[in-house]
């Protein structure tokens, strides 16, 4: 074949840390703070939660001191004094592991927060339905989306200081995603040893509410600390009612639901699981992923401030020193600890930026078997009719804008020839009518942007197993290479490698139509792909070619594709 190939196109370098001039040198962005929609188009500034909070604290104080003068308000107490009997065999006191649990906990969770906040900028948005469509958000941290058809949602995204975002500039979501799920894993893993050692040593029975008289003694509990006339607390016991539900909800609630939200924005489980995905759409997915945040914010609020308040030192020594003793021991061992946090806190942006490679390897060393094994998962047909179809459709990634393009878009796109070659028996060029004369494949599906939007849209044009069918792939084939017209942020063409087992997949195909209309330049005229599997980074807008290999370290930079050689994604993007 004549053809020789796209690679030299390519860029063949890749990054190996981040710097002022890296992803195009563009300026950091920052948002706005972040605020509620109310009703249609009025927004809620959250920072005034702040001046309310305050204020309501005061009038609770009020009205709690008001409330302890009245008779049946004190029979209330003195009936629900504030905690339940502790059920039989409950264990007493606070185990070593249990410290050294709650202490791992609370590190990994630092690294979650952070790196998630960061995920959350790339697309400073949530909304309750899969249709992102600007202006129905019902919460943004950004300026309301411009009237403007160049706009896309990588513009869109922000930054976030270095200190609060993890990493904590723009465009870094592949880092971000390489700490938030990393940490996951293992704070999952140390939730399961958690789980595991609480029902085997009887600690559960200090976590779960065995009787209904929780509820009056929480109210108590709430009325006590309110008035400031605080019940006698022995943590090293029994929790107070109040502690107990939160706790709770946090062990038993929160931190699964944490897990559920999450795999609810995989495109691979969702395509796959279409009862559950239908009702946790990614969008509600998220919204609720950034509850599950809320609440772990206001617990950690809560929870620290009154472990200094009700007895400093006896509830430090329980959890830092597992004693129950006044000494100033478990202070000791908490301070040392803050040392540790502080130190991996600050450090945590720089040596991203330093050694970004390294975080994508362990971050892949840890989350990549489950993106692995999901990608295994067929994705399933026919869970979208036409009235799921978006009314908006964000537009992602830098357009073409080489004379080769243009040209051919000039002429209506006659003389576009697709090239697919490579490990194949009948490599072949593809006119746009040839294309079209091959059975024709729909599809409504829905598009997992990776910064967290996703739409909905038709797609007309060619499965993948009927080009397959056409080239006749070797053995040797594993890989398969797509081109584009486009340039990636920076030097070289945008490409992305897939497996080829999802080349058979029912929906992976090459798409020249979107919603009943040729493929608008934006969206990847003439020909783009869908591949239902994977986030939507992977899809190739504006194909020019595509290579079956047996291996992608010569493609490039090596790494599978044009993200995953500037931008530190991932080739496997399962979740
Ligand atoms: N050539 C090229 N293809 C690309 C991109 C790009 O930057 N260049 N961006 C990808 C990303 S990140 C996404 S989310 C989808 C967006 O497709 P859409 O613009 O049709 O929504 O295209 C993908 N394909
Ligand atoms: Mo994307």
């Amino acid at each position: 074949m004549s053809d020789p190939g796209f690679r030299h196109e390519l860029d063949g370098r890749r990054h190996a840390s981040v710097d002022e001039r890296w992803a195009g040198g563009l300026p950091a962005q920052y948002g706005v703070a972040p605020r509620v929609r109310i009703g249609r188009d009025k927004w809620f500034n959250l920072l005034w939660l702040i001046l309310i909070g305050f204020v309501l604290l005061i009038a609770g104080i009020a009205v709690a001191k008001g409330l302890r003068n009245i008779p049946a308000v004190q029979d209330f107490i003195r009936a629900h004094p504030g905690s339940s009997e502790p059920p039989a065999g409950t264990p007493e006191g606070i185990p070593a592991w249990l410290g050294w649990q709650h202490f791992l906990n609370l590190f990994l969770m630092i690294f979650i927060i952070r790196s998630g906040l960061s995920v959350l900028a790339d697309h400073p948005r949530l909304y309750w339905t899969r249709n992102s469509t600007p202006g129905s958000e019902w919460y943004r941290m950004h300026k309301p989306v411009p009237d403007d058809p160049t706009y896309t949602a990588k513009a869109d995204s922000i930054s976030l200081p270095n200190g609060v975002g993890l990493p904590g500039r723009r465009h870094s979501i592949g880092l971000a995603r390489w700490w938030h799920l990393g940490v996951d894993t293992l704070w999952l893993l140390n939730g399961v040893v958690f789980y595991v050692l609480i029902f085997t040593t009887g600690q559960w029975k200090r976590l779960v509410p065995m009787s209904w008289d929780v509820f009056p003694n929480s109210v108590s509990v709430a009325i006590q600390y309110l008035s400031l006339d605080w019940p006698l607390e022995n943590g090293w016991v029994n929790y107070n009612s109040a502690q107990l539900i939160a706790y709770f909800v946090t062990v038993f609630i929160a931190a699964p639901a944490a897990l559920v939200t999450g795999l609810g924005m995989s495109p691979a489980l969702s395509t796959r699981f279409h009862r559950i995905s239908s009702v946790l759409s990614i969008q509600l997915a998220r919204s609720l992923h950034f509850l599950v945040l809320c609440w772990f914010l206001m617990f950690v609020v809560v929870h620290v401030t009154l472990v200094f308040t009700t007895g400093a030192l006896r509830n430090l020594n329980h959890m830092y020193a597992s004693n129950d003793g006044g000494s100033w021991l478990g202070f000791g061992v908490f301070a040392g600890s803050m040392v540790l946090v502080t130190v991996a806190w600050v450090a945590a942006s720089p040596v991203t930026y330093r050694y970004p490679r390294v975080v994508q390897r362990i971050g892949f060393a840890l989350i990549g078997p489950a993106q692995r094994l999901f990608e295994h998962i067929d994705s399933k047909p026919g869970r979208y009719t036409d009235k799921d179809i978006s009314p908006f459709f964000w537009a992602n990634g830098r357009v073409p804008e080489s004379a080769e393009y243009l040209a051919l878009q000039e002429g209506g796109f006659r003389d576009y020839r697709l090239s697919v070659y490579g490990l194949v028996d009948n490599p072949v060029d593809l006119d746009l009518d040839q294309l079209r004369a091959m059975a024709n494949h729909e599809q409504i599906t829905q598009h997992f942007c990776i910064q967290g939007w996703s739409g909905v849209a038709k797609w007309g044009g060619v499965s993948m197993q009927a080009v397959l069918d056409t080239v006749r792939p070797r053995p040797e084939a594993k890989w398969v290479v797509f081109y584009s017209f486009a340039q990636g942020s920076e030097e070289g063409i945008y490409y992305d490698v897939h497996a080829i087992e999802q080349m058979s997949y029912h929906l992976t195909m090459l798409a020249l139509d979107m919603n009943g209309e040729p493929l608008n330049y934006h969206h990847g005229a003439p020909v783009r792909l869908r591949n239902e599997a994977q986030l939507g980074f992977k899809m190739v807008k504006w194909i020019k070619g595509i290579e079956f290999v047996d291996d992608f370290k010569d493609v490039g930079g090596g790494l599978g594709g044009y993200n995953n050689d500037h931008e530190f994604f991932g080739y496997r993007q399962s979740i």
